[in-house]
């Protein structure tokens, strides 16, 4: 009888555990380190240097989040860049929307990309049927420092923690980089740690600390995902001209009738209102 079980440390003292029926597949690529499991309750998932970032069971929460809330603030977006994200979940969600022309999506990785077409296909889907999606395996810092000025309408940076290959996309230079690329209207989602933990929620004051100085408008919003630490999670919305709720175009985005299993109009104004805790950390940075 096999008990094996894969755990993330959240603190010294705390770790999450999930009961494996399968370790299906390892690698150590020059980036990371990539393992793919099978488990009863969260279906299969995948982990990078050991941390959980996708699984079949939650992973509509993330991606639906990180995606719907801006284009509910901009129907009319076309251009979108996506810095990480080689699982393609971010990416199937985005090309739901038929108005949008071209997605550049960057991943440092290609190993991730090919593992999870083979192993993921619940989030790989789009890289083998969707033309609107460009794949460049590159560091997104080197990405945005070369990009052109007004390029996108929006960024979305599905990055893991900011350590190790992720580090470079929670700089002001990237943020610079992003605030130029982006058109006058345009809008940056970024994964934003979480405010539990106190190792997240130090990432989370200095991310927000940086984006706050490089965009005029600087929100963070929140929602529920059971397999990251702690189960409460951030994004950063951040925009030159779109305020996420006094510019929300619910009865134009709820006319499209995409079907969504977490987001709707109304989280999405609640999910701005943040607990005092959070907005005090979020303040005092
Ligand atoms: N992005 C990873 C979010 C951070 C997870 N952190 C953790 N488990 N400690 C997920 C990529 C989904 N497309």
């Amino acid at each position: 009888m096999q008990d094996l079980w894969y755990s993330e440390k959240y603190e010294e003292d705390v770790k999450f555990s999930v009961k494996i029926t399968e370790h299906l597949y390892s690698e150590k690529t020059p980036f990371q380190q990539i393992d793919f499991f099978d488990s009863k309750t969260f279906g299969r998932f995948f982990t990078l240097d050991g941390l959980m970032m996708v699984t079949e069971k939650d992973e509509f929460i993330y991606h639906e989040m990180i995606t719907h809330v801006a284009m509910a603030v901009n129907p009319e977006v076309k251009r979108v860049l996506i810095i990480g994200g080689g699982d393609g979940g971010t990416a199937r969600e985005i090309l739901r929307y038929k108005t949008i022309k071209k997605v550049d999506l960057v991943e440092i990785d290609e190993r991730v990309v090919r593992l999870c077409q083979q192993y993921l296909p619940l989030t790989a889907a789009p890289f083998d049927h969707d033309n609107r999606l460009i794949l460049h395996f590159q560091d997104g810092l080197d990405f945005v420092q070369t990009a052109k000025n007004n390029s996108y309408d929006l960024i979305l940076v599905d990055s893991t923690d900011p350590i190790g290959p992720g580090e470079g996309l929670f700089t002001y230079d990237f943020y610079h980089h992003c605030e130029r690329l982006l058109s006058n209207v345009g809008i940056l989602i970024n994964q934003h740690e979480s405010p539990y933990y106190e190792s997240d929620a130090y990432e989370m004051k200095r991310s927000h600390a940086k984006i706050k100085a490089s965009f005029p408008i600087a929100k963070v919003y929140q929602f529920h995902m059971p397999t990251y630490p702690s189960g409460h999670w951030l994004f950063g919305f951040a925009s030159k001209k779109y305020d996420p709720i006094k510019d929300l175009k619910s009865d134009k985005w709820e006319s499209l009738g995409l079907y969504t299993k977490y987001y709707n109009t109304k989280l999405h104004q609640g999910a701005f209102m943040l607990p005092t805790y959070v907005k005090e950390g979020l303040e005092n940075v």
